[in-house]
């Protein structure tokens, strides 16, 4: 009898939870929460599995759709993308064809899209990879005509045995559908090499799906790439659900440990690296928006026979989209002797592209400029002022060892002022909420955007090799460069000479420039959070050997100089040894073992480091190390 009511309880329990709260099923339809952005997901069974998890994770901060349908191949999604565009706006598509597209068919399909899979010796392959890549241009034709910001998710892996399919097929559909996104400038979800580093605690065997907590995983990544394209007020929206108030944060005079112990599974290192953005972004250089949906790139003039004939020079403008956006200029030399395109370096200056050359053909900027630089009379640059920061961009022997060397003027961004009124910022933050402000960006990170926006231009040449771009740069520029390359993962090896401050230097030691004096002299430089450290460092969650292990696992150089105290050499050595930590747990050689090495001894590891004589500045000796780093970490 006991037994008896039990099972009719539970029955009755189960009856009560299926009615109150019905499961939701992934192509189930939504309604809006009015206010938020939306979000369409398009792809096959793979987003079916991970739209959940997205949706929940982003819940409260955007609306995420998703088509009634698998999306299935390119030839599907030519039929079908209207219906799923519908007539409403859309912020933010994030979309993948691929894994139909590559797979075998029996022969004589109609409609051929919903042909059935088939072993590969029987069948032919739905769509082959030329025509593949033709589909993915007209569909992101209309993609792009929707105004949406756009992001491209790579397929997945092909696991050994999965039936109808051959692994390596979806790495070659991802190299065809990456150089069409590189073409123009969409962001890329490589969700293949994020899924590869732990397919074996992910993915099913023999079987391109995933377990349903494999699935979850996607959908973090997936959820963050997407939240990256979102408006700043989104994102600050998600981060105030997670991120402590400044008022809250406890005192902690040690390092933060950048490692749990034990340390997690290295597979857990994006969500790691972003939740560290995240903390870096909120508490000193602010949230910046996502990638412009409409850049252009304007090629102001073009000499191949440059230094010589030694170099292509190029002078290419970059229109942000929004109309009145200020535009910024790059200013570019390749070598023309080389095999295969260029590994690049790029780098802000100071005063003006045509301060970094003699060269009378380069555009004199007519921005506001520091009035302390040479030729310049009401800060505004004058011819007098050509070549004067030659000796900082010694081009010729870039040239020379085989690379390629682009730099922007800052002040093209974000003129050096306390004014965030001019430069880019205005146009592209969009609506924020009076208590975000303290969480927006600030000049570095405007900076940094710049260069970003400058990597989306280099990426699409094919001059220059799109996996090898390091960022550099000196001083604020150096801590610009850092910011650049710990949130934009395409910077594949980062440098930053004597960036001191809010650069490598960690603030817990206070020696030199402190973060009290940094915001009292240059109060844009970082976010209005990190005014309420001053004098405070110890009450911050992180340090500055966060925003170095936020490039792992790429090389990172840190370099000082014996004579530049207030950028506190010592402070950057330690906070690059610091940051060892999570290079050691990835794999890298790092400077775990190192003491502070003597001058002129570069430590060429993963992590490297440098020290040279003499006071603070840049010049050749320091681009002849950078150029030793780069050479080996290429393996050049
Ligand atoms: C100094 C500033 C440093 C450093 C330097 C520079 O005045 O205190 O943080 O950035 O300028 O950029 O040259």
């Amino acid at each position: 009898m006991r037994i008896i009511l039990i099972i009719l309880l539970s029955l009755v329990g189960v009856t009560f939870s299926q009615t109150s709260t019905p499961k939701p099923k992934p192509l189930d339809p939504i309604e809006d929460v009015p206010g938020l952005p939306r979000v369409l997901l398009i792809g096959d069974s793979i987003s079916i599995g991970y739209t959940l998890a997205v949706r929940e994770l982003l819940s409260g901060v955007a609306n995420v759709h998703r088509p009634p349908a698998n999306c299935g191949p390119t030839i599907r999604g030519l039929e079908q993308l209207e219906s799923w565009l519908g007539d409403q706006p859309w912020d933010v598509i994030h979309f993948n064809w691929g894994l139909h597209d590559l797979k075998y068919i029996a022969p004589g399909a109609t409609p051929r899209h919903s042909g059935r899979l088939t072993d590969v010796a029987q069948g032919e392959q739905m769509v082959p990879v030329k025509v593949y890549a033709e589909n993915i241009t007209r569909l992101l034709d209309r993609l792009q005509k929707t105004g949406a910001a756009l992001t491209w998710c790579a397929t997945t892996p092909i696991p050994q045995g999965a039936k109808g399919r051959v692994p390596g097929d979806e790495v070659r559909y991802n190299e065809a559908a990456a150089a069409v996104m590189r073409k123009r400038g969409v962001p890329i979800n490589d969700l293949y090499t994020f899924a590869a580093a732990r397919a074996n605690e992910i993915q099913r065997q023999a079987d391109v799906h995933f377990f349903p907590e494999g699935s979850q995983v996607l959908a973090g990544e997936v959820a963050r790439k997407i939240l990256a394209q979102l408006p700043i007020r989104a994102q600050i929206a998600r981060a105030v659900k997670t991120l402590a108030p400044v008022d809250d944060l406890p005192e902690n005079a040690a390092l933060p440990a950048l490692l749990g112990s034990p340390a997690p599974s290295t597979g857990e290192w994006p969500g790691m690296r972003a939740a560290l953005c995240d903390q870096l972004a909120f508490y000193e250089y602010g949230f910046a928006p996502g990638a412009p949906t409409r850049l252009r790139f304007q090629v102001l003039r073009e000499d191949r026979r440059a230094l010589d004939g030694k170099a292509t020079k190029r002078e290419v403008r970059v229109h942000f989209g929004p109309s009145e956006t200020p535009p910024m200029d790059i200013l570019l030399h390749v070598p023309n002797k080389r095999q295969g395109p260029a590994p690049a370096f790029l780098g802000l200056n100071f005063h003006g592209n045509h301060t970094t050359t003699a060269d009378p053909e380069v555009t004199i900027t007519s921005n506001w400029v520091p009035s302390r630089g040479e030729g310049v009379k009401d800060n505004r640059a004058t011819p007098a002022s050509r070549g004067t920061s030659a000796s900082r961009w010694p081009v010729e022997a870039i040239i020379d060892r085989g690379y390629a060397v682009a730099t922007v003027y800052h002040g093209d961004l974000d003129p050096d002022l306390n004014d965030s009124t001019d430069g880019i910022q205005p146009h592209l933050t969009g609506d924020v909420g009076e208590s975000q402000k303290d969480h927006q960006w600030a000049s570095l990170r405007a900076w940094a955007y710049g260069l970003s926006r400058a990597a989306d231009y280099l990426v699409q040449l094919p001059d220059i090799d799109p996996q090898r771009i390091a960022v550099m740069g000196h001083s604020r520029n150096g801590k610009t460069a850092l910011v650049a390359g710990a949130f934009d993962e395409r910077f594949s090896l980062v440098i930053s000479n004597q960036s001191g401050c809010g650069g490598a230097a960690l603030s817990r030691r206070r020696h030199g420039e402190t973060v009290k004096r940094i915001n009292g002299s240059f109060p844009h430089w970082f976010n209005g959070a990190f005014k309420t450290f001053n004098d405070r460092e110890d009450y911050l969650p992180t340090d500055q050997h966060t925003l170095l292990a936020a490039i792992a696992p790429r090389p990172l150089l840190v370099c000082s100089a014996t004579g530049d105290d207030w950028a506190d050499p010592e402070g950057e050595f330690l906070a690059a040894k610091e940051a060892s930590a999570v290079y050691e747990w990835l794999g890298k050689d790092n400077l775990k073992n190192a003491s502070m090495p003597e001058e002129n001894k570069l430590l060429n590891h993963t992590v490297g480091y440098h020290i040279r004589p003499g006071e603070h500045g840049i010049g050749i000796a320091d681009w002849t190390v950078f150029m030793d780093f780069a050479d080996k970490q290429w393996g050049r």
